[in-house]
């Protein structure tokens, strides 16, 4: 397996500064190493470049529009490249507006090659405000709106195809914030939401048999990872940390469960913010999580050890 990271150092779309320093962080906790240590073929292709946070109130609803559709259409750019290359593209944001510039790159090449494309949208939030459901204005609440159709043409339009994706695509994991008017829109919208409540009551097991359960051979599975999925204690180093969040083994499940589909073709590791970190414990969690999203485990599994 060929995977690309891809650094996208800006925060242009959060509305705390220092995911800028996020591909950085990354690679101190020695990403390229523990996946070549895998076995994967590694290839860090560096940063993007990209406009600077002038860090200015929101206009219309949305802070940066034009650095946000700069950026983002640097990471589509990158992102479609390796894709179309035969590599597996890993986003190191970045605040998670970036996920726009992302998906829109995975789904253009899942529509030029007729694939099925699923999206596990691991947050703590539901990212699907608008620019008049937004209580801040910062884009990276917004990303999954702008891939479904709702935003600026600048966001909506990156990927050559609006909407980029269908919201029955999406399956959320972690969910614990969303703010008033957005949960009309995600209700109106039917998303797939398995929020934390539904980890309480079914566990992550249950959870992600279910999220994962419409995919075939034919599948593109593209994993968006914000890092404040984690449970704060976890991960203290995001801009927007949530109580109650999954633990270190429910997050391991998680991830374990999606590298035994084998179908993982794509993924962004976003929001992580070194500014708000402790000794870059997040950054190495994180890297920890990404191993086992390619397979790291503890032992060589048999298939249906345990009964379904
Ligand atoms: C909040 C925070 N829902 C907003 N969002 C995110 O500003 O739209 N924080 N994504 O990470
Ligand atoms: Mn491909
Ligand atoms: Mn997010
Ligand atoms: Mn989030």
């Amino acid at each position: 397996l060929h995977v690309s990271l891809i650094g996208a150092p800006t925060d242009i779309g959060a509305g705390a500064r220092g995911a800028s320093m996020g591909p950085e962080a990354l690679r101190v906790a020695n990403i390229v190493e523990i996946l070549k240590g895998q076995g994967l073929d590694v290839l860090d292709s560096g940063n993007l470049f990209g406009p600077a946070n002038p860090w200015l109130p929101p206009v219309n609803g949305y802070r940066h529009l034009f650095e946000v559709a700069a950026w983002n259409q640097s990471v589509h750019d990158a992102v479609y490249h390796e894709l179309q290359s035969g590599r597996l593209p890993i986003l190191m944001g970045g605040d998670h507006c970036l996920g726009i510039g992302s998906i829109s790159a995975v789904a253009r090449h899942c529509r030029d090659i007729g694939k099925k494309l699923r999206i596990i949208w691991l947050d703590a939030h539901a990212d699907f405000n608008t620019n008049t459901l937004t209580p801040s204005g910062n884009v990276h609440g917004m990303p999954v709106a702008c891939l479904c159709g709702y935003g600026p043409p600048e966001l909506t339009g990156i990927g050559g195809h609006t909407p980029a994706i269908s919201s029955t695509w999406v399956k959320q994991i972690g969910i614990r914030s969303v703010d008033l008017g957005e949960k009309h829109l995600v209700y109106q919208e039917g998303l797939d939401v398995f929020d934390m409540r539904f980890i309480d009551e079914v566990g992550m097991r249950g959870t992600m048999q279910a999220a994962l359960a419409d995919l075939d051979e034919d599948t593109h599975l593209h994993v968006s990872f914000d890092v404040d999925f984690l449970d704060a204690e976890l991960a203290p180093g995001v801009g927007t940390t949530v109580l109650g969040g999954p633990t270190y083994r429910e997050a391991q499940l998680c991830m374990e469960m999606i590298a035994d589909t084998g179908l993982m073709a794509s993924l962004d590791i976003v929001e992580l913010n070194p500014a708000l970190d402790v000794r870059n414990q997040t950054a190495h969690v994180a890297v920890d999580l990404v191993g086992s999203l390619f397979g790291k485990s503890t032992l060589m599994r048999r298939p249906q050890r345990i009964a379904g």
